[in-house]
C-alpha cells in the first residue's frame, strides 16, 4: 500500500539513491498503516510509542515476525540512510536504537519461545572494537526461537573471550558479528588465535554483519555465512549437520 503516514512519507524523502529508494519503496509498500506507525515512531525515536504500537499489533493478532519484518526494520533502514548521509549523528542513532528494543522487548520472548529441545549450542559474540548489537541480537532471538541454546558475550568481544565461553559452555558454533569495516578483521584474528591455541577444530565459525560478505568469510576461513538472521540459523543448521557427518 503507498504511504500513508505523512511522517514517514517526509523521512522516506531522505532516502535518495535509487537503488535504495527501490530496495526500502518496495518494503514499505508491505507495510499497513500501522506497521508505517512503528516505522515512523522508531526513525524518531519514540520509544513509548514503539512499545504501545507493538503491544497493541500483537493483542490485535499481528506476529511477532510482520512487526520485526514490515515495522521495526523498515524504520531502521531509514535511520540507517540518514546516518550515513550525516542528516542525523549518533545521539539521533541511539534514541532510535533506543525505541527498536522497546519493540523487540515484546518480540523476543515470542520469537524465543519454541519450547523444544535444545538442538546445539552457540557462542555469539560482536567482535573487539565494535559496539553494534542490534543485528547480533536479532540473530540470537531467532536461533533461540529455532531452538538453540544461546550464549551471548555481548559487544566488544576478545578472542580470549570467545575460546573461554567455547571451553566453559562446550559449544559447537561461534557467531561472529561486526558492522565496521575497522572491526571485520577482528574476525580473522579470532580465528587465527583460536589455531593458535589447538581449538580451532573443536569448533565451526559463522560471521555476519551489514559489510561481511561471503567472499570476506571465506578469505577469512570462516565455516559459514549469513546475510540476516533467518540465513543465520539456517547456517547454524547446516553447520551442525556438517559436524554430525564427520563425526
Ligand atoms: C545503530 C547504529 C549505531 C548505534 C549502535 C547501537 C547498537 N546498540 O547496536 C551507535 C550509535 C552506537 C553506532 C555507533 C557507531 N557507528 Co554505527 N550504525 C548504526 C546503524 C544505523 C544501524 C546498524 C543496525 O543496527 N542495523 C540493523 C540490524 C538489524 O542489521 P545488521 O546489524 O546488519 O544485522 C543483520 C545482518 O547483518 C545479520 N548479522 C548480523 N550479525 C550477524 C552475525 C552472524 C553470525 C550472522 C550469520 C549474521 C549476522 O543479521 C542481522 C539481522 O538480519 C548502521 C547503518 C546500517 N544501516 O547498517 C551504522 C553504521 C554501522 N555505523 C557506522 C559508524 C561509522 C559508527 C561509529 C564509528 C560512529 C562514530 N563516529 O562514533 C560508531 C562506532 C562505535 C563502535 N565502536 O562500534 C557506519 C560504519 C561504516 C563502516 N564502513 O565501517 C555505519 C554503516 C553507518 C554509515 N553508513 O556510516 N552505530
Amino acid at each position: 500500500m503507498p504511504i500513508v503516514n505523512e511522517g514517514l512519507q517526509r523521512e522516506f524523502e531522505w532516502v535518495t539513491r535509487p537503488g535504495e529508494q527501490k530496495h526500502i519503496g518496495e518494503a514499505l509498500d508491505l507495510a499497513d498503516a500501522v506497521m508505517q506507525d512503528i516505522a515512523y515512531a522508531l526513525i524518531t525515536g519514540q520509544h513509548l510509542e514503539v512499545d504501545r504500537i507493538t503491544q497493541e499489533c500483537l493483542n490485535n493478532g499481528y506476529t511477532a515476525n510482520h512487526i520485526l519484518d514490515h515495522g521495526l526494520l523498515n524504520g531502521m533502514a531509514i535511520v540507517g540512510v540518514k546516518f550515513r548521509d550525516n542528516v542525523i549523528f549518533v545521539p539521533e542513532v541511539l534514541v532510535a536504537a533506543r525505541a527498536m528494543k522497546a519493540g523487540m522487548a515484546h518480540i523476543e520472548p515470542i520469537l524465543s519461545a519454541s519450547g523444544i529441545e535444545p538442538i546445539g549450542t552457540v557462542i555469539m559474540g560482536t567482535v573487539k572494537g565494535d559496539l553494534h548489537d542490534i543485528g547480533k541480537n536479532l540473530c540470537i532471538m531467532m536461533l533461540r526461537g529455532a531452538g538453540w541454546t544461546v550464549h551471548d558475550l555481548g559487544v566488544d568481544t576478545s578472542p580470549e573471550e570467545f575460546a573461554d565461553a567455547v571451553m566453559e559452555h562446550e559449544a559447537q558454533l561461534i557467531g561472529m558479528s561486526a558492522l565496521l569495516t575497522t572491526t571485520m578483521p577482528n574476525m580473522g584474528r579470532t580465528i587465527a588465535y583460536f589455531e593458535d591455541i589447538g581449538l580451532r577444530d573443536e569448533v565451526r565459525f559463522m560471521v555476519g554483519g551489514a559489510p561481511v560478505t561471503r567472499e570476506f568469510a571465506d578469505e577469512m576461513g570462516a565455516d559459514g555465512y549469513g546475510e540476516n538472521a533467518v540465513e543465520c540459523v539456517e547456517t547454524a543448521s547446516d553447520l551442525l549437520n556438517l559436524i554430525k557427518e564427520l563425526a
